[in-house]
């Protein structure tokens, strides 16, 4: 559903000249507890690394040691200009042990919280992106009996002690990615691989612990603004004539991209999907935004000895943009158009949409001002065809520790070196910057960044 949103709002001349955005758009940065924290050994993700999980073998280490002075990167973020931050809570530092409360961590999120604030910085706080308590994780996750209760009386007990600091909750970071590369691809813990059906289990089972949290929050704040951040990825037939691409690509999207959604839209999963599980997860209608997180686009073959992916082989084409590479291989190609995708589709449930996440592993800057100028030209055109698009999240504002890839992957706006933890601006910061803060995109800039054939890696 489109909004009349766009015909209310003075977007000042059109011309050839600069692209304006709503006075009230959101122009933010995207963060993770686990990735930025540092010193995080109570939850799975720290077992999954002393297993020697991680790809690279890195440690995430002290990460961006937000735990002890995060205040630098918010400075940092104020130096940008961005008017808000997404960040997240670390369960397993709120109640480390199952029903034991932490007042100190409390403390310390209250003081980053307030940091923000001074800063000028309207923060967006997610509660679980990808990390538990450790006991939470040996109590089954999120397929534990007591999975929902458990995750909203963690809700109730932020929302009572940071409530104050904070109008927008994102429940969960992609529940589709965490059942994927949990269950499926075995890259996340618990790390089974195939395990196609546990992976749709686990997506239901959150998509409840979401609608218990959902309720919770807006009974203790009644103005709240909740959503979830859903990842989005566009699956392109690898030969769009051949019947087997078209229909494995189908499947796959049907899977990945449509079974959270389709339980917050409809309550049910779509068929054949429809067929695990509960029929109706009482989610219907239980979000108050739809977060996106976009980043690549996939090219899908049938290949029979893909079984464990039903079948589909997924691949990054050689003469594709594309950031650098992770261990074991690409990390997708850089499609910012998959934002216009995304947001048709998410549309359709008629709730304003944020992208939360959207960027490119680049320690070079090659193709993140083209990225950045590109998704902006999109979310532009995308309000003036009346989407409710109401703000974009850059992940990452630091580098900072990327799951199994470790510390390859580098995403921020700023270059971190974890070891001496220095700081560097690189130019696509300050080319955001310049961005976020005239709420506009201007003709030189794309003239100057819009075209990605100076810089794209060519296979
Ligand atoms: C995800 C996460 C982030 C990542 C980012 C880059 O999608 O995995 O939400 O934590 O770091 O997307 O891969």
């Amino acid at each position: 559903m489109k909004s009349d949103h766009s015909c209310e709002l003075d977007f000042g001349p059109l011309a050839a000249s600069s692209l304006r955005f709503p006075a009230d758009f959101l122009w933010g940065v995207s963060t993770a507890a686990h990735q930025v924290e540092g010193g995080n050994d109570n939850n799975q993700w720290s077992a999954w690394e002393s297993a020697g999980r991680i790809k690279s073998g890195d440690r995430c280490g002290r990460a961006c040691d937000w735990w002890s002075d995060a205040e630098r990167d918010f400075d940092l973020a104020r130096e940008i200009g961005v008017n808000s931050l997404r960040l997240s809570v670390e369960w397993s530092r709120i109640e480390p042990d199952e029903g034991r409360w932490d007042p100190a961590a409390i403390q310390r999120y209250q003081e980053m919280l307030q940091a923000l604030h001074d800063r000028g910085i309207q923060p967006m706080i997610c509660l679980h992106h990808f990390t538990h308590p450790i006991w939470f994780e040996n109590k089954g996750g999120f397929l534990g009996m007591e999975a929902s209760r458990l995750f909203e009386r963690f809700t109730r007990h932020v929302l009572h002690e940071l409530g104050d600091f904070c109008q927008h909750w994102v429940t969960f970071n992609e529940p589709n990615v965490y059942g994927a590369l949990g269950h499926v691809l075995g890259e996340f813990p618990p790390g089974s691989k195939g395990q196609i059906l546990r992976a749709i289990r686990v997506v239901g089972a959150m998509a409840r612990a979401h609608t218990a949290a959902y309720r919770a929050i807006h009974e203790l704040q009644p103005g709240a603004q909740v959503g979830w951040a859903h990842n989005y990825i566009v699956f392109q037939p690898a030969n769009p004539d051949f019947a087997p691409d078209r229909w494995i690509c189908g499947l796959l999207n049907e899977l990945f991209n449509e079974s959270f959604l389709q339980l917050m839209e409809q309550g049910r999963l779509g068929f054949p999907f429809s067929l695990v599980g509960k029929r109706d997860s009482g989610s219907k209608g239980m979000c108050d935004f739809v977060g996106l997180n976009v980043y690549s686009r996939f090219h899908v073959a049938f290949d029979l000895r893909c079984a464990s992916t039903l079948f589909g082989r997924v691949f990054v084409p050689g003469h594709v943009p594309q950031g650098d590479s992770g261990v074991e291989g690409p990390y997708g190609e850089a499609y910012p158009e998959a934002i216009r995708v995304a947001v048709r589709r998410a549309a359709s449930l008629g709730k304003p949409i944020y992208i939360l996440e959207n960027g490119v592993p680049d320690a070079q800057d090659r193709i993140r001002p083209w990225l950045i100028v590109k998704a902006v030209q999109e979310m532009h055109s995308l309000i003036h065809e009346g989407f409710d698009l109401r703000g974009y999240f850059h992940w990452t504002l630091t580098d900072n520790f990327e799951w199994s890839e470790g510390w390859r992957l580098r995403f921020g706006l700023v270059a971190l070196d974890p070891d001496s933890q220095l700081r560097t601006m690189r130019g696509s910061g300050r080319l955001y910057g310049t961005i976020v803060r005239s709420n506009e995109l201007s003709p030189e800039t794309v003239a100057r960044y819009g075209s990605p054939e100076m810089n794209v890696i060519r296979g």
